[in-house]
């Protein structure tokens, strides 16, 4: 059968999810780097939106399906818990992760830097001094939820890992939730040690376009 292909520009924290989750199972894949809503991403995903994949005939889009794939085709580590348990904590961190962190944390903060929608282009101040409460009420529930075993399910290194990490990933190069992570002791410690894991280290992205680095000033 033809090579996988991950289709999606590698900045997208659901593209390196897609991208990690190939990397620990050991799953060659070739990555089309195109952004939302271009041909080759509207033919799979009914609303334009990456990660999408093909392998031969078969395409998908969404992460989630596409990491369950990835998991259950090929053979490897399984990323998802088989124990119904530790499968269901699994899920119920993606969940989490995908429906609140990441709407919060990634499209509304993140975005307010990267995307300011200010006449100047300087970050979002409003939209930024806003999100401060909430944001550290985020950063509280993720540092309890490592703090016993380093992973958020279980002793192991799960899915609901590789969805959270992009993520963390993100954050730790802008002010103010650069500065919450340090304050958060287990927190900051999940992401010193899983940073460095071969599958998160070598699918960090390069800098969005149009920017020369990762530092975001205040
Ligand atoms: N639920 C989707 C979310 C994917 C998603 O929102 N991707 C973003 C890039 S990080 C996107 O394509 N945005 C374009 C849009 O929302 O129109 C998944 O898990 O794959």
């Amino acid at each position: 059968m033809s090579e996988l292909q991950i289709i999606g520009a590698p900045h997208s924290n659901f593209v390196r999810v897609a991208r990690i989750a190939c990397a620990e199972k050991g799953v060659p894949y070739t990555l089309v780097p195109v952004r939302p809503h271009t041909p080759e991403v509207d033919a799979i995903h009914p609303f334009g939106k990456i990660p999408a994949m093909r392998h031969g005939e078969l395409v998908l889009c969404e992460s989630r399906a596409i990491c369950f794939y990835i998991d259950h085709v090929f053979a490897g580590p399984p990323l998802a818990p088989r124990d119904p348990v530790a499968g269901a904590q699994t899920e119920q961190w993606i969940s989490l992760v995908n429906t609140t962190i990441d709407p919060l944390l990634v499209r509304q903060y993140f975005a307010a830097y990267l995307l300011p929608g200010t006449p100047d282009g300087r970050p979002n101040r409003a939209v930024i001094d806003a999100l401060l409460p909430k944001m550290e009420m985020h950063f509280r529930v993720l540092d309890r939820a490592v703090a016993k075993t380093g992973y958020l399910v279980g002793d192991s290194f799960t899915l609901a890992d590789i969805n959270l990490l992009p993520i963390l990933f993100f954050l730790e190069k802008a002010p103010e939730s650069g500065a919450m992570l340090r304050q958060a002791p287990n927190l900051d410690a999940y992401c010193r040690r899983h940073f460095e894991r071969p599958s998160v280290a070598e699918t960090i992205p390069p800098p969005f376009p149009g920017r020369s680095s990762w530092d975001f000033a205040a």
